[in-house]
């Protein structure tokens, strides 16, 4: 077949774009030329941690804004790929809320085993995407890291797969400067055992902030502040926290709160998201979107309506994960083999409207985690990507969210069944708290 596929990133949506034209080969389709750029030395994405922040040691930024400690921050069982179950990877079943490195090996082991590595130029970020229209191609740029050299090619599709929790939002409080403790953004957030015996604040109400305010807990800081700009996350949380309202200014080291609180603090984590960031492309390809369930210009949530030739993977806020990742790499790749045929622009976006005044319309989590069940249902009849039983995994988040407003603390210790395998989750042997080690094998070990 003599067209060229560029993918832009080797996380789990650019994975499972490898994977996707993988299971065409199996199937006996001609395959495209097809490469992988990947700025990082090694694959998985914001699953593969690194102790850096700021620039790496090209001077490129540093991608990672997952932390020592961390674990799953959902069931497993509602992100397993279809094709490639947790029991097939680790040989048994282990607990529901695994820690990262257990998902990172989960998430290569189904690429290593398909022997996908060979499709990627690792240390290759891409610096400049162009679209011309009298070709109708693109020419991607690239900087090789390892040989310092910029190169260009000449592509017939771009997949942008670079993830969206990568570049901080950063707003500003007055006072900040003079703040005697540290101040970071989550994304410069490594080792949570830096905050023992301190009082730490957390800006912001959401799963940054409730993870790293109870990894800092765990890991025995005195006392969790979160402040909401909206509302209160409302979990039941121990007594060492509190929700306050939003930050005003900071004097020395008090925090002054909206309304009227005031509270001394040892360090600020700005808990505060993510911009959906593309240095690489131009204004007419470039999405452009805060973090929601439906961004706006992208048909089926995947392929850029004005230019059908570039496709987006994993662009959404997520409940799901990997395994929506996959139904929209499957669908993208049948556009891009011509299996798919596009409606007009017109239609696309009438599509993608209808799609938004759902999503806006929803006025609960549970309305919204079935938004995304629907969409992901709809992907599914549009591919043949196996039927995981998304509506199976609506129920399980619900129930997830439920453990959480019951206590943030022992969540991770309930158990669900894989929709894939039908199998029940052990439970985990100790409780999360006491778990200090989160390497692999002190999981599989210990559990
Ligand atoms: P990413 O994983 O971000 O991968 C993008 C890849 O693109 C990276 O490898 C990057 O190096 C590369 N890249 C970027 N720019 C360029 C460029 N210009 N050129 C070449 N390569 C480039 N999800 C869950 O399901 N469960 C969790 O518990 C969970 N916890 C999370 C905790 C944190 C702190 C964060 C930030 C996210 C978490 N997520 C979680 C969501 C997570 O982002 C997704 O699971 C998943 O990693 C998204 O995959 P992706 O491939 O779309 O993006
Ligand atoms: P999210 O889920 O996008 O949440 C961002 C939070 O930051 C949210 O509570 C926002 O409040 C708050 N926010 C944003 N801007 C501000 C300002 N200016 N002031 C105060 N508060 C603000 O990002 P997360 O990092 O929590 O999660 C992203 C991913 O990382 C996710 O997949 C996790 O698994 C890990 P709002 O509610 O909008 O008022």
């Amino acid at each position: 077949m003599s067209f060229r596929v560029a993918i832009i990133g080797a996380g789990p949506s650019g994975l499972a774009q490898l994977r996707a034209f993988e299971a065409a080969e199996k199937q006996g389709v001609e395959l495209p030329e097809v490469v992988c750029f990947e700025k990082q030395a090694d694959w998985g994405g914001m699953w593969n941690y690194t102790w850096r922040t700021g620039l790496d040691e090209y001077g490129e930024p540093v991608h990672a804004s997952m932390y020592r400690y961390l674990w799953s921050n959902g069931p497993k069982e509602a992100l397993e790929f279809a094709d490639y179950s947790f029991e097939e990877h680790f040989g048994r079943p282990i607990p529901s809320y695994p820690p990262r490195e257990v998902l990172w090996d989960y998430i290569v082991g189904r690429v290593k085993k398909g022997n996908l590595r060979r499709f990627i130029r690792f240390r290759s970020p891409v610096r400049d995407v162009a679209y011309d229209d009298a070709s109708g191609k693109f020419t991607v740029t690239v900087r090789d890291l390892t040989n310092d050299h910029v190169y260009s090619e000449v592509f017939d599709y771009v997949v942008v797969a670079s993830g969206h929790f990568s570049t901080p939002n950063v707003p500003d409080f007055p006072g900040l400067t003079k703040f005697p403790g540290r101040v970071l953004h989550a994304h410069d957030f490594r080792d949570a055992a830096e905050f023992a015996g301190k009082t730490v604040l957390c800006i912001g109400s959401s799963y940054s902030s409730e993870d790293i305010g109870t990894q800092c807990y765990k890991y025995g800081a005195k006392e969790i502040l979160f402040s909401y700009r909206s509302k209160p996350m409302g979990f039941a949380f121990p007594e060492a926290f509190s929700e306050v309202p939003l930050l005003l200014k900071v004097e020395g080291k008090t925090a002054y709160f909206k309304d009227g609180i005031s509270k001394d603090v040892d360090a600020i984590i700005i808990c505060t998201g993510y911009q959906h960031h593309f240095p690489f492309l131009p204004d007419d390809l470039r999405l452009k979107t805060n973090n929601r369930l439906w961004p706006l210009g992208l048909y089926k949530g995947v392929v850029w309506e004005k230019n059908p030739k570039l496709l987006y993977l994993g662009m959404q806020d997520q409940y799901y994960t990997f395994n929506m990742f996959d139904a929209q790499a499957w669908f993208a790749r049948d556009v891009m083999l011509g299996k798919v045929n596009l409606p007009s622009l017109e239609e696309m976006q009438a599509d993608s409207q209808t799609y938004r005044e759902k999503e806006e319309s929803t006025i609960s989590a549970s309305e919204d985690i079935d938004f995304q069940c629907g969409y992901i249902r709809d992907l599914l009849g549009l591919t043949d990507y196996p039927d995981f039983k998304p509506e199976i995994m609506a129920e399980q988040f619900k129930e997830w969210k439920h453990h959480k407003e019951e206590d943030v603390l022992t969540y991770r210790h309930h158990s669900f069944r894989s929709a894939i395998t039908r199998t029940m989750a052990p439970p985990l042997k100790t409780p999360w708290m006491q778990q200090l080690d989160d390497s692999l094998d002190a999981f599989l070990a210990n559990n």
